[in-house]
């Protein structure tokens, strides 16, 4: 596995966006851009979901942290097509400028999905465009209910919205439907989809979902 770190270049990253998904087009590659606050339970999902598609789904991530190749090294063990990860040294999101040089060296012809997953953040990583095609938020029902009203830019972003760790309801007061109205207060379009990657409950409907990308993807124009 390789692990790249990168200083603090920002310089115009909509250009390097945009060259990116140039890129991706080409190949037509379907690309998530997959956010959260730190433990949120990205790594997890997307372990299970490599597992789970095995055999199905050449599945390729693109890590990034602060620090250590903890993630990557996760997902290399789950199966992975391909890890890679990025150590932003600092810097509190990812952006277009850090996965290009990753991409331009990957094989993207071998993939069927590329995820990126972000640093943990419900910040900035709203921010800056990857190039990717969907934005993705993840948020699990631990965090309260009033964190899209708080960190609407986030929930107005993102194309999905997983409601992580349903698991954990019934030891919990949180009010899902109070989650669900708030994400849509500040996003009436968001698709959300509740689920939990220990129960497995529904996985399904995020793997038909994601299904459904690859092909549109798959037939877009390159
Ligand atoms: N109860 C429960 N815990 C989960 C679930 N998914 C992840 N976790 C836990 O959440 C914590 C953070 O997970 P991780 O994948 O490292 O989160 P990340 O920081 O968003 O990548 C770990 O302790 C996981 O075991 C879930 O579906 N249910
Ligand atoms: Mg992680
Ligand atoms: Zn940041």
């Amino acid at each position: 596995m390789k692990v790249t770190v990168v200083q603090g270049i920002m310089d115009a990253n909509k250009r390097v966006a945009r060259a990116n998904q140039a890129l991706f087009a080409r190949h037509r590659l379907l690309v998530l851009n997959l956010m959260s606050s730190p433990g949120a339970g990205k790594t997890a999902l997307l372990e299970r979901t490599i597992r789970d598609l095995r055999g199905e789904l050449r599945i390729g991530v693109i890590e990034g942290d602060i620090q250590t190749s903890l993630d990557a090294e996760r997902i290399e063990r789950a199966g992975a097509a391909y890890a890679h990860q990025i150590n932003t040294q600092g810097a509190c999101h990812i952006d277009g400028n850090m996965i290009a040089p990753v991409i331009e060296e990957m094989d993207l012809g071998a993939l069927d999905l590329l995820v990126v997953e972000n640093v943990g953040n419900l910040v900035c990583p709203a921010e800056f465009d990857l190039g990717e095609d969907r934005k993705v938020v993840l948020f699990s029902v631990t965090e309260g209910e009033d964190k899209p009203k708080k960190y609407p830019l986030m929930f107005q972003e993102s194309d999905l919205m997983l409601v992580h760790k349903i698991d954990l309801l019934p030891h919990l007061d949180t009010d899902l439907a109070l989650i669900h109205r708030h994400a849509l207060e500040v996003h009436p379009d968001l698709t959300i989809l509740d689920l939990s990657c220990k129960s497995g409950q529904g996985l399904e409907a995020f793997y038909t979902w994601l299904r459904a990308e690859i092909a549109r993807k798959r037939a877009a124009p390159a």
